[in-house]
């Protein structure tokens, strides 16, 4: 993954295009520049240049804007040749770059190669680099404000200030062990569980910013589940705003899972619309209610429908998908058909929410149920996109600053113990912006990227 050899690759997508890029990245592109061009760039402007082949006829008239490292996105050199936007036109360009960099060893870069060297060259953070990545997959506008927060610090900001009061307070315990006789009143004296607190209210802030980045980034996984007939795809219609699933008054109509990814108030919800679960022989049938089971164990939260008018109890059915559910999974009982019951003012009974796929009565209190029970705070003013990969380092962290503030409460026998528990907390919150790292973490964050970022 840490190749040192300069590359190259098509930044724009394929296809045809006005304009394509194309960059190349290295430790040194001065000569290969000028091999190229046969003339001397001036760093950071514009050339207009026609680049020619090996006998010397015309490629291509293009741009090509030279930066030289460290003040690059890579912080190597980079070349970037803005040519026309012509698929054959840019293989010939690619083809033209390689010969002449043959000799340096010029090769195609990897997925995430040029921000893999930005973040090896400290241009950017570990975070920072995966909001390019999250920047460039944004499928909403909120996630793309979210990923630009990211990119642009603020996530690490916070990160790095609760790094430097851990390490503030490492260095306190730190020197007191080394002075023994002081350790009895070194508590006191450092006000360590004021701080304390104080690094445990940010990590809490900053646990419940990371929940809903991760939602923005990932959206939920919402599962519509119940027995045949009760009006799932009429559900699903609903939410989507169209007829995207098959409804009909034949009990077991959908047979394979149908799914439809929508928004509600910025949020983006994957909708898993099921089988109907009941016995059956039915051979298709059976497969798809393996199916449903499958994306109930996938769940962020589940919609168990059932039919208002129904009278016998569905605690077993209800008792067997609880039974599935993974860890952290809510489930939501709504009764549908409400328009069938006649005078339906209330629309809640008991815990279920009354709803009507048909008419359209209760889904806007159901999406404000389905928002408050996924943990949507409602309002993505200040929201950063965040990973999994985030969430958990942070839990972690705030795992080891509870452990340490046990210590601290029993006193300085275990200023030791205090001190590991805020070295572990310190190291999973480096683990974010890649200040500390587990070996093979790089190699599958940069795998994910596209090619030519
Ligand atoms: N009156 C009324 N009928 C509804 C409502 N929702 C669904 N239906 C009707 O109920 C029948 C079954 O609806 P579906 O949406 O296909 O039910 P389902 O749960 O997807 O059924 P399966 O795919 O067989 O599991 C259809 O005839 C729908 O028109 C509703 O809110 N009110
Ligand atoms: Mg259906």
């Amino acid at each position: 993954m840490t190749r040192k050899l300069p590359i190259i690759a098509l930044a724009t997508a394929p296809g045809k295009a006005g304009v394509g890029v194309i960059r190349i990245s290295g430790q040194n592109l001065s000569s290969f520049a000028n091999a190229l061009f046969q003339k001397n760039l001036a760093p950071r402007q514009a050339n207009l240049l026609t680049l020619h082949d090996q006998h010397g006829q015309a490629i291509d008239q293009l741009i090509a804007i030279y930066f030289a490292g460290p003040a690059s996105f890579t912080g190597e050199d980079v070349l970037e040749l803005q040519c026309h936007g012509g698929p054959q036109l840019l293989e010939l360009v690619m083809k033209r770059c390689l010969e002449v960099g043959k000799d340096d060893g010029l090769a195609i870069a990897e997925p995430g190669e040029f921000t893999l060297r930005a973040y090896l060259n400290n241009k950017i953070d570990l975070a920072q680099a995966e909001a390019i990545a999250d920047l460039i997959d944004a499928q909403s506008e909120a996630a793309v404000l979210g990923a630009a927060r990211s990119l642009q610090g603020a996530f690490s900001d916070d990160i790095n200030s609760l790094i430097e009061e851990i390490t503030q307070l490492r260095i306190l315990v730190e020197s007191t062990l080394d002075f023994p006789e002081e350790e009895i009143e070194f508590l006191e004296n450092a006000q360590a569980r004021q701080r304390l607190s104080t690094v445990k209210e940010k990590l809490k802030t900053l646990l419940e910013g990371t929940k809903q980045g991760k939602i923005l980034r990932d959206g939920i996984q919402l599962v519509l589940v119940g027995a045949p007939n009760v009006g799932k795809s009429s559900l699903l219609n609903r939410l989507a705003g169209e007829e995207v699933a098959i409804v009909t008054p034949i009990a077991g109509t959908t047979r394979d899972r149908v799914r439809e990814s929508i928004t509600i108030e910025g949020v983006p919800m994957h909708i898993i619309d099921t089988a109907g679960l009941r016995e059956t022989s039915d051979l298709v049938e059976i497969k798809g209610i393996e199916r449903s089971w499958d994306a109930i164990r996938l769940a962020d939260l589940v919609i168990f429908l059932t039919d208002a008018q129904t009278t016998y109890e569905q605690d077993e059915l209800k008792a067997q998908i609880l039974k599935e559910l993974p860890p952290k999974c809510a489930v939501l009982e709504v009764m549908n058909k409400a328009d069938l019951l006649g005078d339906s003012t209330n629309l809640t009974t008991g815990e279920a929410l009354l709803i009507s796929a048909k008419t359209g009565a209760g889904i806007d209190r159901l999406k404000q149920k389905i928002l408050g029970l996924v943990g949507w705070g409602g309002s993505q003013e200040g929201v950063f996109l965040a990973r999994r990969r985030h969430l958990d380092c942070i839990e972690r962290a705030k795992e080891h600053i509870e452990r340490s503030e046990q210590f601290a409460a029993n006193g300085n026998n275990s200023l030791e113990l205090f001190a590991e528990e805020l070295s572990l907390a310190q190291r999973y919150l480096g683990e974010i912006t890649g200040k500390l790292l587990p070996d093979d973490l790089l190699g599958k964050i940069f795998s994910q990227f596209c090619i030519g970022k």
